[in-house]
């Protein structure tokens, strides 16, 4: 097994779940290579060093363009802020790395050209993290869909919701709540929530052509964790859009931070002519299952307990035993055994960079709309 160097950027909630994953790929996935933790980057020494020291990482770096020129590190691993992504980036691919960035892929859609043209023309491998299409169950989905069990689609519905920020006390800016500060995420939930529901969509239905948005800001003042004044909000913090699909399906989104009760209930719906699918994040090992090919009489949901093994479910085999199941912090291992297996093909990994700027068109598009009140169309690349 060849060593890979992972040079990790960041070291909040995402830099925990890629380190995780890095550690247990090769004791689950039989692959060429073998990512070794080796340098961790961020600006707060104490903190680089708890976190490094917590996940095994054997050096820290304050700079992250020291790490990105390291000839030891092969893999850079962008887990910062969406504000940093675009810099970093297209440092990394200038430098010659591989790169896995968190989703978004940048604070807009001329940064995320920039950003593709930078590793097309490096030509080093490169993938956004949007890992619920990972998910045994997901991925199920979209074999069926594949396969031509649902037909042909008429409908496709996704909800992201969560409660987090609903008391104005909530700061915006600084770790963790930098999400509600436009400066350094672009967007609130689109950028944020409704970005994994996009790709999960264009993944399984198609290019999404046209949207119809409206967004709004519950909250108008939030102080600022790091200027310590209150500031106007910037991000939406609820948006809902409905969009037509090239195949010809209809859409409805809807993402929000103010659903009391819910915590990331992110849920889809799919109606086509022989049958229906949805799923839930809350319940995520299991898809339901509706099938008008059934006899009448025995017409109804069902619901798949995605863990069995042979093949028949995406990614089981390399777990425990039919029936056991696993969970969030198992997307993430999958990510990177794709990864790695592509990388070992010399084989794109999906969703690129370049896959990822069509979900950032269409939250572009989506924005654009709900600031203009009218229906935007979304080009082809
Ligand atoms: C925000 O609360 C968040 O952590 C997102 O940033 C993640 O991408 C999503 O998976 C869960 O919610």
């Amino acid at each position: 097994m060849k060593k890979l160097n992972v040079g990790m950027i960041g070291y909040g909630f995402m830099g925990r779940t890629h380190s995780n994953a890095y550690r247990q790929v090769n004791a689950f996935f039989d692959l060429k290579y073998q990512p070794v933790l080796k340098a961790a980057c961020g600006r707060n020494s104490a903190a680089v060093k708890a976190f490094a020291d917590q996940w095994g990482y054997t050096s820290c770096v304050a700079d992250w363009r020291e790490l990105v020129n390291s000839p030891d590190i092969d893999i850079v691993d962008i887990c910062v802020p969406n504000n940093l992504h675009a810099e970093i980036a297209i440092a990394a691919a200038k430098a010659g790395k591989m790169i896995l960035c968190e989703k978004p892929l940048a604070m807009n859609v001329a940064e995320g050209r920039r950003m593709v043209a930078a590793v097309e023309k490096a030509g080093v491998p490169n993938l956004v993290s949007f890992n619920y299409r990972r998910v045994p169950a997901v991925a199920l989905a979209k074999r069926l869909i594949d396969e031509g069990k649902l037909g042909r689609i008429f409908h496709y519905r996704a909800n992201f919701l969560q409660d987090w920020t609903i008391s104005p006390d909530v700061p915006q800016g600084g770790a963790g709540t930098w999400r509600l500060d436009a400066a350094a995420a672009g967007s609130g939930v689109t950028g944020d929530l409704l970005a994994h529901c996009i790709d999960t969509a264009q993944w399984q239905n198609g290019a999404i052509t046209g949207v119809n948005a409206m967004t709004e800001t519950f909250v108008k003042e939030r102080l600022h964790a790091v200027s310590g004044k209150k500031q106007p909000v910037g991000i939406d913090d609820a948006c809902t859009f409905f969009c037509r699909f090239a195949n010809g399906s209809l859409g409805n989104f809807e993402s929000t931070r103010y659903a009391c009760g819910h915590k990331a209930l992110y849920t889809f719906e799919i109606n086509g002519e022989h049958g229906s699918i949805r799923w839930d994040l809350h319940d995520l090992h299991r898809l339901e299952w509706f099938s008008h090919c059934d006899p009448g009489r025995e017409r109804g949901w069902r619901s798949l307990h995605v863990t069995d093994h042979g093949g028949d479910h995406p990614y089981m085999e390399h777990w425990w035993v039919p029936g056991l199941q696993i969970g969030y912090a198992e997307s993430f291992v999958h990510q990177v055994a794709d990864f790695l297996t592509a990388v070992a093909a010399k084989k794109p990994c999906s969703p690129t960079f370049r896959d990822a700027l069509q979900t950032q068109k269409v939250c572009e598009a989506v924005l654009a709309s709900a600031a203009k009140g009218q229906w935007v169309e979304i080009a082809a690349e």
